[in-house]
């Protein structure tokens, strides 16, 4: 089949379904705001979408806390309305990847249920990790471990035991030791991919196998007692095999700095592709960014898998407010309330930073709102909902900030998003001037910048792998210092400036697409970009 490679070079568009578009009007986004958006998302030319867990859930994560991975949460629809939007979007040319979350469950889960009732050194609890306390009285928690949303990741029952649960209280780890939490997983796996969906991304894709005996945490002990452990590449070579059944693909998010380390998930027999978050969190520096463009291209060239380039999600701040940082540098997830941000200097480095994502040999994801140039909102305290605000004892404003509902007119209550509820999160008071109807029109938008380029991308074979076993290079052009250049084949270059003197663009070149514009001598300022035909 002549698409079998499609996700080599796919666009894939994130959507966080809670925010994304209301169709019922109740002020959370849902499958019936999806669908009437479908034609938008034609338009934006994307070839698939990726949605946030839609699962039966308590919402205490935003869905990563899920009750039944069989059901569609009510808030957002149902699962002929699932099974609707998978084929109607295949019909539009959109594929459709789903969420799982393998690592744990939702404390509303009939798993952890069962397990709370059955007590201790019931087999129930086997599914997940109960352990006795420490100290006098057992009171003090089974290890030092820290959560990822902070604190300690042990909650103590009224019986005494104690649960992990390495994120929220409301998300007990499950025990990947045991053959039935396997074998849930793999007929999960067959029952959405029996429904039409293309691939899979795993959540916390390097975190779901432990070391047996809890240990405490040994500063640089090899192996990690939680993290990247030998036996997940059992698992995956297992899910690889379904997903080869039906011709899905998976995208772990896999967070793993050490390269050597990263590329292990993605050998022939395992995952497809994992999110690549060094470039994501490089710092807007040339020097820096060629450097990681290049170990990610090496470490995907040693197994053979194309890179996955992503400038954002809704676990990290906004491309455009990460971006006009002015006092605390480029930290990707620094999320202190009011940091001084210059938004359009972030908002000129967020175009500059599409186009040369969008440039790179591989697939490339973009998440709901970057294509509108949103910023990160401060939310109002009294207003925060993200779980990793209260556990960390409310010192980081969590994750909201990249999360709100997004605006879709500039006209109507609430941009648009819905009719009749105020939306779950507050929208600021200027959101309506991001409306996606106002920038459609406008030549010079975001989301405009966005359409011509994922336009371009699709109609270059230069651009991506085109469906080929192998991986296309990109080969560096000689460019001044702070300046990255580079050639696709077919004579496709791309210019990005980060220094502060403007650049020269190769002479005999025509400009196919500008992140802004060119200065009078036809050079090309600080933080811009763009495309050439040689
Ligand atoms: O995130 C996993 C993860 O590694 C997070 O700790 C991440 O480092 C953090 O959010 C960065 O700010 C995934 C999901 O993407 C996230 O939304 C969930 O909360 C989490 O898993 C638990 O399911």
């Amino acid at each position: 089949e002549v698409t079998a490679n499609w996700w080599r070079d796919a666009a894939i568009y994130q959507i966080y379904v809670r925010s994304f578009a209301d169709g019922d009007g109740d002020g959370t986004g849902d499958l019936a705001g999806v669908r009437a958006r479908l034609p938008y998302l034609v338009e934006l030319g994307v070839d698939a979408l990726w949605f946030t867990p839609w699962y039966l859930s308590p919402l205490a994560d935003g869905g990563y806390d899920v009750a039944d991975y069989r059901a569609i949460d009510p808030a957002f629809g149902t699962l002929a309305e699932a099974e609707k939007l998978i084929a109607e979007a295949r019909e539009l040319g959109i594929r459709t990847i789903i969420d799982i979350v393998p690592n744990h469950v939702s404390d509303q889960h009939a798993w952890f249920r069962a397990a709370l009732e059955a007590g201790s050194g019931s087999p129930e609890r086997d599914l997940f990790h109960f352990r006795k306390g420490r100290g006098p009285d057992g009171a003090t928690p089974p290890n030092d471990w820290v959560s990822e949303f902070g604190g300690t990741p042990w909650t103590r029952l009224d019986d005494g035991e104690w649960y992990l649960h390495l994120f929220a209280t409301q998300q007990p780890d499950l025990n990947w030791a045991h053959p039935a939490v396997r074998q849930e997983h793999e007929e999960v796996l067959r029952f959405w991919f029996e429904r039409g969906v293309s691939g899979v991304r795993i959540d916390s894709a390097a975190l779901l196998a432990k070391d047996p005996a809890l240990p405490d945490f040994v500063e640089g002990s090899d192996p990690h007692p939680f993290v990247d452990r030998d036996e997940l590449h059992d698992i995956y070579r297992s899910w690889r095999a379904i997903a080869d059944e039906y011709g899905g693909v998976f995208v772990g998010e896999v967070w793993l700095p050490d390269t050597e380390r990263f590329a292990r998930y993605l050998r022939p027999d395992e995952l497809h592709t994992a999110f690549n978050f060094n470039f994501l969190a490089c710092p807007w520096d040339a020097a820096l960014l060629r450097t990681a463009i290049d170990d990610t291209l090496a470490e995907h060239a040693s197994v053979g898998a194309p890179a996955t380039w992503v400038l954002c999600n809704h676990d990290v701040t906004r491309t455009v407010t990460r971006y006009g940082r002015t006092e605390t540098g480029f930290d990707f997830a620094a999320k202190t309330f009011g940091t001084p941000t210059d938004l359009a200097l972030g908002t000129r480095r967020a175009r500059a930073a599409a186009l040369l994502s969008l440039a790179l040999p591989g697939a490339a994801y973009l998440y709901q709102g970057e294509e509108l140039g949103l910023p990160e909102v401060d939310i109002p305290l009294d207003r925060i909902q993200d779980p990793m605000h209260f556990r960390k004892g409310g010192a980081d404003p969590g994750r909201d900030g990249c999360r709100v509902p997004l605006p879709w007119s500039a006209q109507g209550p609430y941009a648009g998003f819905g009719a009749t509820a105020e939306p779950w999160l507050p929208q600021p008071a200027d959101w309506s001037s991001y409306a996606a109807d106002l920038q459609s029109d406008d030549p010079d938008s975001m989301l405009t910048l966005y359409r011509e380029a994922l336009r371009l991308r699709r109609g270059e074979p230069g651009f991506g792998t085109a469906g080929e076993p192998g991986i296309r290079r990109l080969t560096w052009l000689d460019a001044a210092p702070g300046v990255l250049s580079f050639t696709r084949t077919d004579g496709l270059v791309c210019v990005v400036n980060l220094a502060a003197e403007a650049a020269e663009l190769p002479g005999h070149s025509a400009v196919l697409l500008a992140s802004g514009p060119l200065d009078e001598a036809g050079g090309l300022p600080q933080d811009t970009a763009v495309w050439l035909r040689a």
